[in-house]
């Protein structure tokens, strides 16, 4: 199917795990891994990989072409993994070296690449780098961090005014023991590498060799946009003062080091890709870090994710899309959903419709797409109640477990709670009973995966956009003279509108109220919030 000089990750669909979401399966095996230490829900209620090794065949049967595979390192939890004490280790509470080479070899012979999660900004305060960089000034390790001196006239006052992601407060904390400040964009647990350090990058390059030695296909690389800092860490501007510095972050230092990291990965045999998460929210900043086709292979481009359910904003990204990222040879991404986002059905108020709609969004515009788990069940966000809350970054209600079956514990082995309650309705919502119901939206997934394996146009054609009534978004999908229209109506009543010329329907949306059958001739309208391909 891949043509030469076409890479496999342009044309695939990767489907994201959040190890502790997704299944428990292997409770007896963490037992003997925490040697009865652990008896908390936050870590025996949660999901393992021998979970995500068991439902391989899902995802198989879905059709989707790789997996990322969110932190299951050795990691104190505080951020639920993006806080990693040992990187060239899993952490206890997900398994094993051992379990994690089984499950990445089961899914190459299954066919489905895999990349894991790479999380070079910070470490975990329980790092062994770190807690020896805290102990003295003279540490070896110190230098793998960035401290500040206190300002003698005012010791209380952080070294600038960046704001730190979750919670309130400064990305600084003043070390009393050696009596500096040190840096963290996120948590006080996640203290900053500097990454202008040669031995911090070569010692971050020793971890990705022990993971691509291993197999894996590539890294989704966390926060990438903020391993170059200026050191001069000058303040926010004020009107930006209130935003976390890890959303604004966007310093030239980085390109230099991803285009180390580049020709680094590049030089592993295979094609292993690099994706990342430049949270920075204008397509026009995110298209710079792929440099000169030497940087990153892809990067994710959150805009989209933070519209509305409206097509007005979702053709300004398809357009802005094509024109920021296709003149400079850059290969877009789609993403609507994610561990740290409400779910596309909580986010566009509540309908099944619209998540059927996102759907088609996600998979069929011009680019790589990114499913988070769940998203094919149609899953809303779990209801969190104030007690259960975990997550300091408040994201807890798209973390819930994944419903495998309308038994009473979802499929999960469960000795204790789960580690969040389960999602509404998964008596019904569930990977086994939507599987049973050809009209369900899981199914709605696998043909719109199907469609996009068999028609080359939607993986590999142009997109352009079309000229339409308000509420339509017509993106024309083209290459070497076979094309598609997908059409999308996100308004709540019913709309006509037709591409020059006869059309039959390939694939519709569904849900209530929808006009299309797949396999007819199109008559011109489409129902409320409904989608269609047509051919
Ligand atoms: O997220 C980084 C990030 O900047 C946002 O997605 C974050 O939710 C936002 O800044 C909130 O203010 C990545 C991971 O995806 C996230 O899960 C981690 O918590 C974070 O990095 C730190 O590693």
């Amino acid at each position: 199917m891949t043509q030469p000089g076409w890479p496999w990750w342009k044309e695939a669909v990767f489907y994201q795990i959040y190890p502790r979401s997704f299944c428990l399966a292997d409770p007896g095996g963490r037992a003997s891994r925490l040697a009865g230490v652990s008896q908390d829900k936050v870590r025996d209620g949660a999901g393992d990989l021998e979970g995500i090794r068991r439902h391989l065949d899902h995802l198989v049967w879905l059709g989707v072409d790789a997996i990322w595979l969110s932190p299951f390192y050795k990691s104190p939890m505080k951020d639920f993994g993006y806080d990693v004490s040992d990187y060239e280790d899993v952490d206890p509470v997900f398994g094993s070296l051992t379990g994690f080479d089984r499950l990445l070899a089961e899914a190459h012979e299954r066919g489905l690449k895999m990349i894991v999660d790479f999380v070079p900004n910070h470490t975990s305060d329980q790092h062994p780098w770190f807690v020896d960089a805290r102990s003295s000034r003279e540490s070896p390790y110190r230098d793998f961090y960035v401290w500040r001196d206190p300002d003698p006239a005012d010791p209380a006052k952080p070294p600038n005014n960046w704001k730190r992601s979750f919670g309130e407060g400064p990305t600084w904390t003043f070390d009393e023991g050696t009596g500096q400040w040190y840096l963290h964009l996120f948590l006080p647990e996640q203290p900053d590498l500097d990454w202008s350090n040669p031995a911090v990058v070569e010692a971050m390059e020793s971890v990705m060799a022990f993971w691509l030695e291993r197999g894996v296909d590539g890294f989704r690389i966390d926060v990438v946009h903020a391993l170059g800092k200026d050191p001069a860490l000058p303040d926010a501007p004020a009107e930006q003062a209130g935003i976390a510095w890890s959303a604004l972050n966007d310093d030239e230092r980085t390109h230099p080091i991803l285009r180390r990291l580049r020709s680094f990965v590049d030089s592993w045999e295979g094609e292993r890709v690099t994706v990342g998460e430049v949270f920075l929210l204008r397509a026009s900043q995110v298209a710079k870090y792929y440099g000169d086709g030497d940087e990153l292979h892809l990067a994710f481009n959150f805009t989209p994710m933070f519209c509305d359910f409206d097509a007005g904003c979702f053709g300004r990204r398809v357009a802005e899309v094509e024109r920021l990222l296709s003149p400079i040879g850059a290969w877009p991404t789609w993403v609507l959903s994610s561990h740290d986002r409400p779910r596309c059905r909580t986010r566009y108020g509540g309908s099944e419709r619209r998540a059927r709609v996102a759907a088609v969004l996600v998979t069929m515009m011009r680019g790589t797409a990114f499913l988070y788990a769940g998203e094919e069940l149609g899953l809303e966000d779990a209801d969190v109640p104030p007690a259960s809350v975990v997550d300091p970054g408040g994201r807890d209600g798209c973390r819930a477990p994944i419903p495998w079956d309308a038994s009473a514990n979802h499929g999960w082995e469960l000795r204790v709670e789960p580690w969040l309650p389960f999602p509404p309705a998964a008596d019904t919502r569930n990977a086994e009973s939507l599987r049973a119901d050809e009209s369900s939206i899981l199914h709605l997934y696998r043909r719109l995966l199907d469609l996009r394996r068999q028609v080359a146009s939607l993986r590999r054609g142009d997109a352009e956009l079309c000229e339409t009534p308000a509420d339509l978004l017509a993106v024309r999908r083209h290459l070497d003279g076979e094309q598609r229209f997908v059409l999308v109506n996100f308004g709540d009543g019913e709309l006509a509108w037709s591409p020059p010329g006869d059309w039959t329907v390939e694939l519709t949306s569904g849900g209530e109220g929808a006009l299309s059958r797949p396999g007819s001739v199109y008559g011109g309208r489409l129902g409320p919030e409904e989608a269609v391909v047509l051919t």
